[in-house]
C-alpha cells in the first residue's frame, strides 16, 4: 500500500539552512562554530524522534563540543544502550543536515519508509548540554525539532556527556535515570571497593583537579560531596572562572605535555587530574622532585586497569576472556607492555570511541582507552554472572572468593555506556589504593616512547584519506611514501596522519627514541602534509637541526 503520510514542520522556517558547505557526522557527531549550528540542531531534534520511534527506545541528544574551543559547539545522538549512534544512522544524519530546506520533508519521509518506522509510535528524547553559553539557544532549536515530530522530551540541563549516555542506557533498562542515582551508584560501588582497604604506602586519596572550566568541575564537586575525604579528597581548580578548555583540560595537558593553567602551584608528587570540556576524558600528571612534568595518559590507564583485572582473574582462577582496545595513537611502548608483559591481547581500531566500544564488547571483559584519556571497561552479562557466582562460591578458597568479589565491585564502578572521566577517576583510584601506589609506582611499569602530536590546517581536510585504522594514508597520492621515507631515518620511528573528525585540521602523530627526534619527525611529516595536501595559513616551522 502506498504511503500517503505527509509531515508538517511548523518550526522549520525558524531554522533555515544558512550554511552552504557540506558538513559530516564526524568522530563524535557534528562539530563546528556554534553560529553555524542552529539548523543542524533542529534537524537532529527531528532525527532523534525518528530514531526513537524506530528503536522503540529513549534516544539522547548531547549538545557539546567537548575539547574544542569555546566558540565551537556540536551535537551527538546517543543510541538505546547509551552507545554512540549507529553508523547507518550517522549517514542518515549527514544526509538530513545537508539537504536544502525544500527537501527536508521528503528526506524525512524517505527515512520513515526505508527504516519501516511506525510514525504513531511514541518518540522519547533525553537532552543535555555542556556549559557553553551557545548551548541554550541550540538546545531550543533541537527542542523545536523534537516537538515538530511530537516527541516527548526530558531535559537534564547541564550534564557531562557520559551522564547523558548513562541516563539513556538506564532508562531503557527500566531503571531510574536521575542525577542523584548516577552519583549514588558510582560512589556506592567505590566505597564498597575501597572500604576494606587502608590508606598506606605511597597512596593518597587526594587529587588536584583541573575541571577545564566546564561541566566536569561542577559535577566533580557533586561527586565529592558523596564521599568523605578518606575516600577521595578533591581540590578543584578551573571550576568555571576562566575560559572553557583554554590552556587547561585533558586535551591541552595531553597535547602540550605540561601543567594546565591554574595548577602551577601543584606540589611535587601530588596527583593532578585533568578532564575535558564535557568530562568524558581524563589524564593524570605530577611533578617530580626536580619539577619535571610527568603525564599518565589513557594508555597508562588502560595498562593499570587491565593489568589489575588480569591479576584478579588469575587470583580467582576464572577463565574469562580479557582484552584491551587501543587506536593508532597508543604509544608503542604501551602496546608492547600490555601484550608482552601483561600478556593481554590488544586490538587496534580507528579513532573514535564508537569503534573502540564495539570492539571491546567482543570480549568477556574489554578495557578500551584512547591515548587522549577516553575510555572505560565493558563486560558481558554472562561474565558478570560468573564473577558474582564465584564471589560466593563456598567450594573456592577464601582468597579466590575475595578476588572475585573485588572484581565484581570494581566492574560496578565503571560506566559501561561510554568513557566517563568521573567514573574513570574512581576506577583508577580504586586500583592505586588497592596496590598502595602513588603515580610514580604506576608510571614505572613502562616508559613511553617520546612522541609529538601536531595539527596542520588544509584547504579541505577530506584531501587526506586513510586506511588500516588510520595508520596508512591513501590520499593525497605519494604522501604515505614520503612519510615512510622519513620514518626510516629515525630510531624506533613511527608516524601517521589523519583528518580530525572533530576539528578542521589534519592530525600528525610521531614517536621516536628521543623527544628531539619525535619532534623533528613530526615536524617534517607536518611540512609534507602542508605541501602535499593543500596547507593553509602559516607553514609548520622546519626543525632547527
Ligand atoms: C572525540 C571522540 C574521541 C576522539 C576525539 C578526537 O572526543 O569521542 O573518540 O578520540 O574526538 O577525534 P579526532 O581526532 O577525530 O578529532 P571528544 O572528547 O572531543 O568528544
Amino acid at each position: 500500500m502506498a504511503l500517503t503520510l505527509t509531515l508538517s514542520l511548523p518550526s522549520k522556517t525558524s531554522h533555515p539552512k544558512l550554511v552552504g558547505k557540506e558538513i559530516q557526522y564526524g568522530t563524535a557527531g557534528f562539530r563546528t562554530l556554534a553560529d553555524d549550528l542552529d539548523f543542524v540542531m533542529y534537524r537532529m531534534g527531528l532525527l532523534a524522534v525518528l530514531r526513537s520511534k524506530c528503536t522503540k527506545a529513549v534516544i539522547g541528544i548531547m549538545i557539546t563540543a567537548s575539547h574544542n574551543p569555546l566558540q565551537d559547539n556540536g551535537v551527538k545522538l546517543v543510541d538505546p544502550h547509551g552507545e554512540m549512534l549507529d553508523q547507518k544512522w550517522e549517514k542518515l544524519a549527514t544526509d538530513i543536515v545537508n539537504v536544502g530546506d525544500g527537501q527536508l520533508e521528503s528526506v524525512l519521509l524517505d527515512i520513515i519508509r526505508s527504516e519501516s518506522i511506525e510514525i504513531s509510535e511514541p518518540g522519547k528524547v533525553f537532552v543535555g548540554r555542556d556549559t557553553r553559553p551557545s548551548g541554550v539557544a541550540l538546545l531550543n532549536s533541537a527542542i523545536d525539532g523534537i516537538k515538530d515530530l511530537h516527541g516527548e522530551l526530558r531535559d537534564f540541563g547541564i550534564v557531562t556527556t557520559p551522564m547523558l549516555h548513562y541516563f539513556v542506557d538506564e532508562s531503557n533498562k527500566g531503571n531510574e535515570a536521575w542525577v542523584s542515582s548516577y552519583f549514588a551508584k558510582l560512589t556506592k560501588a567505590f566505597k564498597h571497593f575501597c572500604g576494606e582497604i587502608s590508606i598506606s604506602g605511597a597512596y593518597s586519596p587526594k587529587i588536584v583537579f583541573d575541571g577545564a572550566n566546564g561541566v566536569g568541575a561542577i559535577k566533580m564537586g557533586m561527586l565529592a560531596s558523596f564521599l568523605d575525604k578518606d575516600f577521595l579528597e578533591v581540590e578543584i581548580h578551573n571550576g568555571g572562572e576562566g575560559i572553557l578548555n583554554f590552556e587547561c583540560g585533558a586535551d591541552f595537558v595531553k597535547v602540550q605535555q605540561k601543567l594546565p593553567k591554574g595548577l602551577e602551584g601543584i606540589k611535587p608528587g601530588e596527583k593532578g587530574v585533568s578532564v575535558d570540556g564535557d568530562a568524558d576524558r581524563i589524564v593524570y600528571f605530577y611533578l617530580d622532585d626536580s619539577h619535571v612534568f610527568h603525564l599518565l595518559d589513557g594508555d597508562k590507564i588502560a595498562s593499570l586497569v587491565a593489568g589489575y583485572i588480569n591479576e584478579l582473574l588469575q587470583e580467582c582462577k576464572l577463565k574469562l576472556n580479557l582484552g584491551v582496545v587501543q587506536t593508532a595513537y597508543a604509544n608503542g611502548a604501551s602496546t608492547k607492555y600490555i601484550t608482552e608483559n601483561l600478556k593481554i591481547p590488544v586490538d587496534c581500531v580507528s579513532t573514535g570511541v564508537k569503534y573502540l566500544h564495539h570492539k571491546a564488547l567482543e570480549r568477556d571483559i574489554g578495557v578500551y582507552f584512547e591515548a587522549n584519556g577516553h575510555g572505560t571497561v565493558v563486560f558481558s552479562k554472562a561474565a558478570l554472572e560468573v564473577i558474582e557466582k564465584a564471589s560466593v562460591d563456598q567450594s573456592l578458597l577464601p582468597s579466590e572468593r575475595l578476588a572475585a568479589a573485588k572484581l565484581n565491585s570494581l566492574l560496578q564502578i565503571s560506566n559501561p555506556a561510554v568513557g566517563d572521566a568521573l567514573s574513570d577517576i574512581l576506577l583508577v583510584e580504586s586500583v592505586l589504593r588497592s596496590k598502595h601506589w602513588g603515580l610514580k609506582e604506576w608510571e614505572v611499569a613502562y616508559t613511553d616512547l617520546p612522541n609529538r602530536l601536531l595539527k596542520v590546517k588544509v584547504e579541505d581536510k577530506n584531501n587526506v584519506q586513510t586506511t588500516d585504522a588510520g595508520r596508512r594514508c591513501t590520499a593525497p597520492a605519494g604522501l604515505q611514501e614520503e612519510i615512510d621515507k622519513l620514518v626510516k631515518s629515525y630510531p624506533s620511528g613511527r608516524s601517521f596522519v589523519r583528518s580530525s573528525g572533530t576539528e578542521d585540521a589534519v592530525r600528525i602523530y610521531a614517536e621516536s627514541d628521543t623527544q628531539r627526534n619525535a619532534d623533528e619527525l613530526a615536524t617534517k611529516v607536518a611540512i609534507k602534509v602542508y605541501q602535499m595536501a593543500g596547507g593553509v595559513g602559516e607553514a609548520p616551522s622546519p626543525p632547527s637541526v
